[in-house]
């Protein structure tokens, strides 16, 4: 089994912090997308969206999407159980999961898609749009710090998927863009100190 990664892009990190929370090892391919390697013939043949990460079988087999090869050793690995305990709390944490991809995750990557220098030339850009996020990015903040102010974690008691989406989404987006959660999100600036401080944050 081999992940393909590129070095410092945040969907594959999630799945790196999934496994090091898990104590998984699993050998990692690097594919540079500042120099293209994603959109080459031999990974588009993996994987014809040209993305990564994806996790590719012993018997060829891909899996592409952030959250499915998560799912994939969630199933292989259960403990410790990082997309909740029981229905409800499996559904809390989806539901947590998807929030935090809709309202922090994607309208971060459309504010550094349409306003950040690297994709100048490399796509066309609308910085109309990349300005509107960052509302977009402010009105997840206010929902996951209101969320946070009586909860340790986004889904409740415990770190799970939904944590590391928002991590990822901050360490990567937040900090180039310079949106972390400051004075008027203090809940939210409460736990990313937390899940930075944990080992699985060196992934
Ligand atoms: N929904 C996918 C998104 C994958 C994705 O957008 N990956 C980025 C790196 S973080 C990428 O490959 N970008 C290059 C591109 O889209 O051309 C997932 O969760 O894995």
């Amino acid at each position: 089994m081999k992940l393909y990664d590129s070095a410092g892009a945040p969907n594959p990190r999630r799945v790196k912090i999934f496994l090091a929370e898990k104590g998984i090892e699993v050998p990692v391919e690097d594919v540079s997308i500042p120099k293209g390697e994603h959109k080459a013939e031999a990974y588009l043949a993996r994987n014809p969206l040209g993305q990564v990460p994806i996790l590719e079988l012993d018997d060829g087999t891909v899996i592409a999407e952030s959250t499915a090869i998560c799912r994939y050793f969630e199933e292989l690995h259960p403990e410790p159980p990082l997309f909740g305990t029981d229905p409800l709390d499996r559904a809390r944490v989806a539901m947590w999961d998807r929030h935090v991809e809709f309202n922090l995750f994607i309208p971060f990557a459309q504010v550094f898609r349409n306003t950040h220098d690297f994709f100048k030339g490399r796509i066309p850009q609308v910085a109309e749009w990349g300005e509107l996020n960052k509302k977009a990015v402010a009105k997840g903040f206010d929902l996951l710090d209101r969320q946070l102010e009586g909860n340790e974690f986004i889904s409740g008691a415990t770190y799970t998927i939904a944590d590391i989406t928002a991590q990822c989404g901050l360490d990567f987006f937040g900090r180039i863009l310079k949106m972390l959660p400051g004075d008027d999100h203090k809940s939210l600036a409460r736990w990313y100190q937390a899940v930075s401080a944990r080992p699985s944050a060196g992934a």
